[in-house]
């Protein structure tokens, strides 16, 4: 049995590890599970991701795991060549740390941006000043993200790795809803998106965004309206929702119910 990727096109988490394993030559066969985002999960997926989140890595033997930040870190055991964090213990940490601000604080936002763009929360008037909010705080993000970059070509240093990895999918998601870097950050990811693996990742959401296989956009607004969807309001991203102002949008979601927590593990 050859390895598996559950995964969504569009999932940055999903998309840190398909790079991840195509950088180290790992072959995989990538799928999408049949109720993602439904709320709904079953079968083998739902075995393998107690939160039902992609991404999932099913192992040879049948053993999945979890995480994004979890599979990196085994990926990175399993095949050490080639290396995608550096041998010095503080650049090491640092990756980590931009790991961590990227999949909680960056996502959150972009994903709050998703909501409102492509799901219609908060109408037009709330949304609207929900997604400007939005905008401004990935700016803000983008310095933080341009003193992390410094004079490096790359986030991980003189060589393309971990940094890069854990900060692209997020800033392409920004990008696509009109979150422009400038400068050194844009030409960095000018670079990173010429890399073959994150094309690949890259190519592949913008196929979906634009309704390739995977149901489009507009088919799953018009399931979340049916209450078919339930959305995944989980740790920051309903901070983000929350302190940015749409306190109603998440007490709306959860009246009409197509809006979720993670569930207690069973
Ligand atoms: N901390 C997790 C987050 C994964 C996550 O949030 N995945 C989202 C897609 S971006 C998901 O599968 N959500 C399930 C749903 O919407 O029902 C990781 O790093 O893998």
């Amino acid at each position: 049995m050859s390895l598996t990727v559950y995964e969504h096109p569009l999932s940055p988490y999903a998309q840190k590890v398909k790079i991840a394993l195509t950088e180290k030559g790992v072959a995989f066969t990538a799928t999408t599970p049949q109720a993602i985002g439904s709320g709904a999960s079953a079968g083998a997926f739902a075995a393998a991701s107690p939160r039902g989140e992609v991404p999932v890595l099913v192992l040879e033997s049948g053993e999945a795991l979890f995480d994004s930040t979890v599979i990196l870190e085994y990926i990175e055991d399993r095949w050490p060549e080639p290396p995608l964090l550096p041998a010095e213990p503080l650049a090491r940490a640092r990756l980590r740390e931009l790991e961590d601000v990227m999949d909680t604080h960056f996502e959150a936002i972009t994903w709050g941006l998703g909501e409102i763009r492509h799901f219609g929360r908060g109408g037009q008037q709330q949304g609207e000043a929900l997604f400007a909010r939005g905008l401004e705080q990935l700016h803000g993000w983008y310095a933080w993200l341009a003193r992390r970059l410094g004079a490096a070509p790359w986030f991980t240093g003189e060589h393309f790795g971990w940094g890069d990895i854990c900060v692209a999918p997020f800033v392409n998601g920004a990008v696509s809803f009109g979150a422009q870097p400038s400068g050194a950050l844009a030409a960095w990811l000018a670079r990173v998106n010429d890399r073959p693996s994150v094309a690949a990742a890259k190519t592949a959401a913008e196929a979906v965004a634009l309704g390739g296989d995977a149901p489009s956009l507009e088919m799953v607004r018009q399931a979340l309206e049916q209450g078919l969807f339930k959305r995944e309001y989980r740790d920051h991203r309903l901070e983000w929702m929350i302190r940015t102002g749409g306190i109603e949008v998440v007490a709306d979601g959860l009246a009409k119910g197509n809006i979720r927590f993670t569930e207690v593990f069973g």
